[in-house]
């Protein structure tokens, strides 16, 4: 197997914005991440990726970029990026950023110059078309609700935004766009970055023929994706990145890709490393919803969940190479998706069974900022108190059109929105949680009083140094990196159970993923083996298991034969 430092480290998500303010301004920085290195360190993270800090207008939190080689004065200055890598370098942390090249800002001076004029050298960095029949070129649905197309008057052409329309997608298959991008990308790679997270990166290779697409349940608007989604020519312009940019530094790449396959990871995440490193794939987070309906508030099986991340464990073994995630700033909170926030002690229980499920599989794991915490959502009162742009155009769309009842639409909203992941971090149960001296730009979580990092760092059997252990324990056993991936009682509806093989190691994962008592019998092999780490501490391993509820336990059986 090929071993590499970005296949045995575990990656801390920063959202810089939500992060520690350090100037008064209810905004986190920079200087605020260079500040809490220390915790990351006593946490154990190897890597950290920094959500964008770039120039932007900030529409979409910084996903909406106008200089990508400049800081957003609320985020700091280069000089405190260059003092952040130095001190996380200094720290033996590996340092990652957001690579945010599917759209740019519309204030981005590519797009300023492109809407002048149709004959304007930068007018095809971007995508434009002409209407038709007095309308936008198609049907196509924006992420952010709306068409995909916004008529620019100057020049009485559409242009292309799958997401904001203040956020206008590049044209790929321009090669001058293409060598603006990689020349970015060097310069950061030689300031010292060590890799890049790519945001929707499947996306970047639209049809030249742009048709209407299937109509999205309950909507106005087709979809994109058959004519945007792994398009024809992604795979070629990732080879080219990473000829040009990749092949040269020793980075981690990831990329993110909704509506992967496994099939289409064997590709964008090979083994030959001719494109990325690892990809980020939706299917188990689509459980509740996802593609179809992102608002619909199924609860996610357990059967199905097991079903989708072990066809993903087994699909890319020996072919690619995972990612693990359940949080991210995407994302509800998973302990309030798929755990029990229904009393402490279950919260931080099901917590770390959620946890060890995870990160004692194959692949990468990611770490999103509060999750080691056992953060939850937040207790959102009105529409006033959501920030991103997606859930307040959703709610608008949704509500304007009749499909959804104001109040409904608010429970789905406090259920999926993204800003349940964006509450400041809650660091003490003091004044706005130690997050900032000012009024935060986004609503505290109201229980940081007793879900807080102080409090967590100061009690062993915390959730902090459940998460610590399970990095330590990645770090110590290369079965947990590199072993094979068997799942076991694929049909228990509670119970997510699996084996990891490596020469003659073996490692027993039970996680009981429901708020009930579960009866497994423990296979006879593993009846002397060594108890790794328990989501309840104390375990008493015995042949026939009354699981108690979110009890998980890993068991390391060294000589087997
Ligand atoms: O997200 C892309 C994406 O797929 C999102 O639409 C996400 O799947 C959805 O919000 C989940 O409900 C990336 C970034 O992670 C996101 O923060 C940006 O808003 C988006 O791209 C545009 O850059
Ligand atoms: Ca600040």
């Amino acid at each position: 197997m090929n071993k590499a430092w970005w296949k045995e480290c575990v990656v801390y998500q920063i959202y810089p914005r939500s992060f520690q303010d350090t100037n008064g301004d209810g905004i986190g920085d920079l200087p605020g991440i260079t500040a809490r290195l220390p915790y990351l360190r006593r946490l154990g993270a190897d890597v950290l990726w920094i959500s964008p800090f770039y120039q932007s207008p900030g529409r979409d939190n910084g996903y909406d970029i106008s200089d990508y080689q400049a800081v957003a004065p609320e985020f700091g200055t280069l000089a405190d990026f260059d003092e952040l890598l130095a001190q996380a370098h200094r720290q033996g942390m590996k340092l990652v950023i957001d690579l945010v090249v599917n759209h740019t800002s519309d204030q981005h001076p590519w797009f300023r110059e492109s809407r002048r004029s149709r004959d304007n050298p930068f007018r095809h960095y971007y995508i434009w078309r002409d209407g038709t029949d007095g309308g936008p070129p198609n049907n196509w649905g924006s992420c952010f609700s709306g068409s995909s197309w916004k008529l620019d008057e100057a020049t009485g052409q559409y242009y292309l935004h799958t997401f904001g329309e203040f956020q206008p997608d590049l044209n790929w298959d321009n090669p001058a766009v293409r060598q603006e991008i990689y020349r970015m990308m060097r310069w950061w790679c030689d300031r010292g970055v060590d890799g890049f997270r790519m945001d929707v990166i499947s996306m970047i290779s639209k049809t030249a023929v742009m048709p209407d697409g299937p109509r999205n349940p309950g909507s106005a608007y087709g979809s994109f994706a058959p004519y945007v989604v792994n398009g024809p020519r992604v795979h070629e312009y990732l080879q080219e990145m990473n000829r040009e940019v990749l092949s040269q530094y020793d980075l981690l790449t990831v990329g993110e890709c909704s509506g992967l396959t496994v099939e289409q990871a064997c590709r964008y995440a090979n083994a030959e490393g001719t494109e990325l490193n690892m990809a980020f794939q939706f299917e188990h987070m689509d459980l509740d919803g996802g593609e179809s309906f992102k608002w619909d508030l199924r609860k996610i099986d357990v059967v199905e969940l097991k079903r989708v991340l072990s066809k993903w464990q087994t699909g890319l073994a020996g072919r690619a190479w995972n990612s693990l995630y359940w949080c991210n700033h995407d994302q509800p909170r998973i302990v309030s998706r798929l755990g029990d926030s229904s009393t402490p002690e279950m919260r931080e229980r099901s917590a770390k069974a959620l946890a060890l499920c995870l990160h004692m599989m194959q692949g990468t794991p990611y770490i999103y900022q509060g999750e080691e915490l056992a953060m939850t959502n937040a207790s959102f009162r009105s529409l006033e108190d959501f920030r991103d742009v997606e859930s307040l155009n959703a709610y608008r769309e949704l509500t304007e059109s009749g499909q959804m009842e104001p109040e409904e639409m608010l429970n789905c909203l406090r259920y999926k929105s993204r800003d349940n992941a964006r509450t400041p971090m809650q660091w003490t149960g003091g004044p706005q949680a130690g997050f900032t001296a000012a009024e935060p730009w986004i609503g505290l979580n109201e229980n940081y009083r007793t879900i807080n990092a102080q409090e967590q760092t100061e009690r062993l059997d915390s959730v902090f140094y459940f998460y610590r252990d399970l990095i330590r324990l990645r770090h110590r056993y290369e079965l947990i990196v590199y072993g094979d991936y068997r799942l076991l009682w694929p049909e228990h509806r509670q119970v997510f159970a699996y084996i990891r093989a490596l020469d003659m190691q073996r490692l027993l994962v039970v996680c009981n993923l429901s708020g009930e008592a579960a009866e497994i019998r423990v296979p006879e092999e593993y009846a002397g083996g060594e108890l790794l780490i328990s989501s309840c501490g104390d375990v008493t391993i015995r042949p026939v298991m009354a699981l108690r509820p979110w009890e998980a336990f890993a068991i390391l059986q060294e000589k087997y034969d």
